[in-house]
């Protein structure tokens, strides 16, 4: 029987998958930052216990929390976004950071489809209407049609390919915008987001959020997709300027949106749960249980990596190198 001690892992908050909480304590010795009575105070006396955290996208990492873990090597993140994680102050300390890319696309873009159906048919709303009992006195408006329209895809990495994969199911024409044009998609590449989304019924966005791409979706571009267009966002709140968004739909600027992502998650503001002509999820596009077990084995297979050859197995671009 081995003796050697299991690696001393810091967890930052309580993840989504309990699954993964009992294979991690299973399999590390590992402690939760949340639950701890004073968080500050516990890392200032036991941070130099620790080699590894496990976090998420949504939980993200903090530099005063890396910065109070003096022999950290490796950091292994739920999530394919890392715009919460402080990538520059690991990689300034080359610590290795692990994260879960390539598992989630399909539902991610399935979730961008449910969304982008849901509220140009108007499934909730006559969902609603259904409940309501009006039906027996009224009859539900018609929408929106869907096939054979135009989808902007704002940000063409692997989950905007697997959007543009689902819209040739629907005879949509697909455009895109990124920052550059992408050597993996042979479709009509928009160098202006303004043009791309005067061009669209749909703009999906599915970029990486961060500061570079803060506000991307702005009053201007809202006002270009117009009142016939509808914005479905699985990627960041942080991408759309959520006040303009909110505008724009109560005056019916825009026709309508199907968000997953808020900017400041989990609160929804009022103004938003007030309209009709949104649908509104909460952060779910990765969440079935199909993909978080495969997300989950990606965390857990990034630390077993690191602790047995000292690398993850799928690093954050740019980081983790000497
Ligand atoms: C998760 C996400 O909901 O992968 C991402 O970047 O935002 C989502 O898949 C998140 O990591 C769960 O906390």
């Amino acid at each position: 029987m081995s003796t050697t001690p299991r690696p001393r892992l810091l967890q930052i908050a309580r993840l989504p998958l309990p699954a993964l909480e009992a294979d991690l304590a299973a399999q590390f010795d590992i402690v939760c930052l949340s639950d701890q009575p004073d968080p500050a105070a516990f890392l200032a006396e036991r941070g130099a216990d620790f080699t590894g955290v496990v976090t998420s996208a949504s939980i993200g990492l903090k530099r005063e929390v890396i910065d109070a873990l003096p022999r950290l090597q490796v950091i292994s993140s739920f999530g394919v976004g890392f715009d919460a994680l402080d990538i520059p102050a690991a990689s300034a300390r080359r610590i290795q950071v692990g994260y879960t890319p390539g598992v989630l696309n399909d539902c991610v873009a399935d979730l961008a489809f449910a969304l982008l159906l849901d509220v140009s048919r108007g499934v909730s709303a006559s969902d609603r209407f259904v409940r309501r009992g009006d039906w027996t006195t009224a009859r539900f408006a018609p929408q929106t049609r869907v096939s054979g329209k135009r989808l902007g895809l704002v940000g063409m990495g692997r989950i905007g390919q697997a959007v543009a994969e689902r819209a040739s199911g629907f005879r949509m024409e697909v455009g895109y915008h990124n920052r550059r044009p992408s050597a993996q998609s042979a479709l009509p590449y928009f160098d202006s987001l303004l043009e791309l989304a005067r061009w669209a019924d749909y703009l999906v966005l599915t970029v990486a959020g961060g500061a570079e791409t803060r506000h991307l979706v702005d009053r201007a571009v809202l006002e270009a997709l117009g009142p016939r267009g509808f914005l479905i966002n699985v990627a960041r709140g942080s991408v759309v300027d959520e006040a303009a968004l909110i505008e724009a739909l109560a005056e019916r600027r825009i026709a309508g949106a199907g968000l997953d992502v808020f900017e400041n998650e989990p609160s929804v503001p009022a103004a938003l749960l007030a309209l009709d002509n949104v649908v509104l999820t909460p952060h779910t596009a990765s969440a079935t249980h199909e993909t978080r077990r495969a997300m989950a084995d990606m965390v857990l297979d990034n630390l077993h990596a690191f602790y047995a050859t000292g690398a993850v197995r799928a690093p954050v671009p740019g980081t983790g190198t000497a």
